[in-house]
Parts: structure tokens; C-alpha cells; sequence
């Protein structure tokens, strides 16, 4: 430090403990925590390193969690093994607190503690650098578990890194605004939030049901959903859902995005931001049903970084990992303001895994908008219902 100032605009920090990597779900589990080395790996073939400061957060400890986990629920956590789990005792409570069951959701693995106080660890840190202002943008890709309640893991989550860093920022900011753009609903954000008016939630994700009738996952998410209808509820109306069809465009989510963020925080006035990236609103994603390629996803990145207040960015789902890869490095480019080259830098370790026709033949922005072909369902004029009712929810935070 030669005591420069700092740069004026936007300074950027990045908040990753490289050892989440080493974690496994299981070999058949959508959920693969190397989907973050392919990011890193990609962040620093483009040199984007050098723009912005790194960080190796330590992990969260088992106090920080308790803010918002129940004990009894973090000491389950902390000492469930794949080799404990059989035992009478533990079968007791694991279905209660969401493990196993018939879909696996929520796998006991091998280092299980280790991984969920990381990414939170990462998320308290972007977040702490934030309230120091030591940057106006923090970036935490490793995070951005969404499903996960006070005393149960849901839907891949285990711990809420994101309830705990808005907590976080709550010990110094009146209003913090969340948004969300992972293609699930972010039911475990909202829930945690539903009773206060000093934080508002903004959900954009498929909602519906499948030809067998099951609901797209968690279920919850109507426009209807706008927290407690109790007057007295401080929280009511601070929570706003945006459900959406199979196949939306990019054109018609980066509308339905800025018409919707843009009115929000006009009348919020948040003083801080999250935005959850959740990579599986891509085209092509394996659980995901939508349409979008990886510039109409950057676009809502672009879009909020404008309302130039301190922003934490977290990842979320994302489960075809070469794309969830370059949507994050292209994510953190918009961040510091560069513009990338198409051609993947030749000197990429795992260049392989983005090559061939398929992978999208070497490129960073490849057309995903056809790589599975979901009918586009999104009518003109549902959209514009939806917008119509949405502003509508918002005049409850009016005045
Ligand atoms: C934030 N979809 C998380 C998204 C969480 C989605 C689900 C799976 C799945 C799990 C597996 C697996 C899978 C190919 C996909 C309702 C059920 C499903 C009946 C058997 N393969 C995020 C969670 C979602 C586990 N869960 O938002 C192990 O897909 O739909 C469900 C739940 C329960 C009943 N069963 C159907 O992106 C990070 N799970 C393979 C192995
Ligand atoms: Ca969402
Ligand atoms: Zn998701």
C-alpha cells in the first residue's frame, strides 16, 4: 500500500475460501461444489483478479450462525457423519431437520460442517466489507443458499449464508432491499423477513405445475404471496413474488427485471442491496426450465450495480457448471466495468470442459437460448398482468 487513494466509482472486493471446493454431494447430486473451481479458474485466465481484492474469509463460527439457526438444529449439524447418521438417535430427528428422506435433497456428506460455515464465512466477510466500506461491491459465489429455515435444511441449503449477511447489514442499515434471480423461489430469505419492514424481498422464479401435477420446487412464490395480511404486521407488503413460465426470453426477463427492480427500489429507498445469481434461470441449466442467455442474466447485475448502493452479490443454484462458470466470471466483469473477449483464453486450465460444439465450442457467451428448447409459455399478455399486479402489491409500501 503506497497510501493512494482509493479508486473513485465502484471498488470491488471478492470473498472465496478455495477449500469449499473439495466438498461432494454425491456423484448423482445435481448440486457440484467444482462448478466454483471452473469460476475461479476462469476469473483469473481473464485477469480479473487484478481488479478487484481478494479475500480468504475464515469459516464461520457456530455463534455467528446462531443469530438465525437454532442451536439444537447447528449442534445436529455439526455432529452428523455418513457414519453416525444409522444410529437410533439421529434417525430420531434427521427427517425432521429436513436430511435424507425419499429425494436426498439434503445429503449427510463427509466434511458437511466444514462446507456450510465456509460459504457462510463468506458471506458474513462480503458483507462486513461492506459496512466498513472497503468496497461497494462484495461478491461471494460460493453462497446464496436460499431454502435453508432456522431449524431445517431444504432444497440443497443447509445454513442461510444470505439471512445471516443481511442480518448483518441490518446492524447498520435501515432498509436492506433482496433480490432474487435464481430460477427457485427464495422461500427461506422471505420467511425469515416476513415480519419487518426493514427488509424487502423480490423473488423472480418459475412457479407451476408438471404434468403429474407436482409443483416446481419449493411450491411457494404466487403473486398473491405478499407476506402477512395482518394490518398490524410491520411486514405486510414487504415481500414481492414474481411468478414466471417455462421458456421466458431474455427480452421478456430483462423487461419484466427492470420494470419491477426499478419501481421497488424507487419506493423502498433501500440502503443496501443483496442480489442471489442463482445461474439455473440459463438456458440449458439441468433443473432450470427457463430460456436465458448469460448477458440478459448479466443485465440484472448491470441493472442494480446503477442504483449505486453498497451491493452484495452471492451465487445460488446452477447446475450445468460450465455456464454457471462463465456467468459468474462474466458477473464479476460487469462488477469492475471490463469488457471480456469471446475466445476463451487458450491458456485456461480446463479449457476442455468449455470446448467442443455442445460446451459452446470454446466461447465465452454461447446461444442458450436453443440448447434444450423450452416451448416459450410467457405470453404478452400474462406478462403484463403480472407487472400489473405486482405494482399493485406495491402500493402497500407507499407513503
Ligand atoms: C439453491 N430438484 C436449490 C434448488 C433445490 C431443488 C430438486 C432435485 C434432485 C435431487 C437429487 C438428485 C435431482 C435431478 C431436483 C420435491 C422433491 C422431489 C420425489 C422422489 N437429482 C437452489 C430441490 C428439488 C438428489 N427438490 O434453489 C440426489 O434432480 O423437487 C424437489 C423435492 C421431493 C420428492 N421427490 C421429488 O437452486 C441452491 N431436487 C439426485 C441425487
Ligand atoms: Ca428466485
Ligand atoms: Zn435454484
Amino acid at each position: 500500500d503506497y497510501g493512494m487513494e482509493k479508486p473513485q466509482g465502484s471498488s470491488v472486493s471478492f470473498h472465496y475460501n478455495p477449500n469449499v471446493e473439495y466438498h461432494h454431494f454425491g456423484s448423482s447430486h445435481p448440486m457440484k461444489p467444482w462448478r466454483l473451481t471452473l469460476t475461479k479458474q476462469l476469473i483469473l485466465a481473464y485477469g480479473l483478479e487484478y481488479t478487484m481484492e481478494l479475500h480468504e474469509p475464515r469459516p464461520a463460527t457456530l455463534d455467528e450462525l446462531a443469530i438465525f439457526h437454532d442451536r439444537e438444529y447447528l449442534s445436529f449439524l455439526k455432529n452428523i457423519t455418513p457414519q453416525n447418521m444409522e444410529s437410533a438417535d439421529n434417525q430420531a430427528h434427521i427427517l425432521s431437520f429436513g436430511f435424507g428422506g425419499e429425494s436426498n435433497d439434503c445429503p449427510v456428506f463427509d466434511g458437511l460442517w466444514n462446507y456450510v460455515s465456509l460459504y457462510s464465512g463468506a458471506s458474513l466477510h462480503a458483507a462486513d466489507s461492506l459496512l466498513n466500506a472497503q468496497s461497494n461491491i462484495a461478491i461471494n459465489w460460493s453462497g446464496g443458499l436460499h431454502h435453508a429455515k432456522k431449524n431445517a435444511a431444504s432444497g440443497f441449503c443447509y445454513v442461510n449464508d444470505i439471512v445471516l449477511a443481511i442480518q448483518h447489514l441490518l446492524t447498520q442499515n435501515q432498509r436492506v432491499l433482496y433480490i432474487d434471480i435464481d430460477v427457485h423461489h427464495g422461500d427461506g430469505v422471505e420467511q425469515a423477513f416476513e415480519s419487518t419492514d426493514r427488509v424487502f424481498t423480490l423473488s423472480y422464479h418459475k412457479f407451476g405445475f408438471d404434468k403429474y401435477n407436482n409443483p416446481f420446487f419449493p411450491g411457494t412464490g404466487a403473486i398473491t404471496e405478499m407476506g402477512p395480511s395482518d394490518p398490524a404486521n410491520r411486514g405486510k407488503g414487504h415481500t414481492l413474488n414474481i411468478p414466471i413460465e417455462d421458456g421466458i426470453d431474455d427480452e421478456q426477463y430483462m423487461w419484466l427485471f427492470r420494470t419491477i427492480t426499478g419501481a421497488v427500489n424507487e419506493k423502498y429507498r433501500p440502503n443496501a442491496i443483496v442480489l442471489q445469481c442463482g445461474a439455473d434461470s440459463l438456458g440449458g441449466d439441468r433443473l432450470g426450465k427457463f430460456n436465458l442467455n448469460i448477458k440478459a442474466h448479466g443485465y440484472c447485475v448491470e441493472f442494480v450495480k446503477g442504483f449505486d448502493k453498497p451491493l452484495l452479490l452471492i451465487g445460488g443454484g446452477g447446475y450445468t457448471p460450465r455456464n454457471v462458470a462463465r456467468t459468474w466470471c462474466h458477473e464479476t466483469a460487469v462488477c469492475v466495468g471490463a469488457t471480456l473477449h469471446n475466445n476463451l483464453p487458450t491458456h485456461l486450465p480446463y479449457l476442455q470442459a468449455f470446448q467442443g460444439e455442445e460446451n459452446g465450442g470454446g466461447v465465452l457467451y454461447p446461444d442458450l437460448h436453443n440448447t434444450k428448447r423450452h416451448e416459450n409459455v410467457n405470453s404478452v399478455a400474462k406478462l403484463n398482468s403480472i407487472v400489473r399486479s405486482a405494482f399493485e402489491n406495491l402500493r402497500y409500501i407507499e407513503g
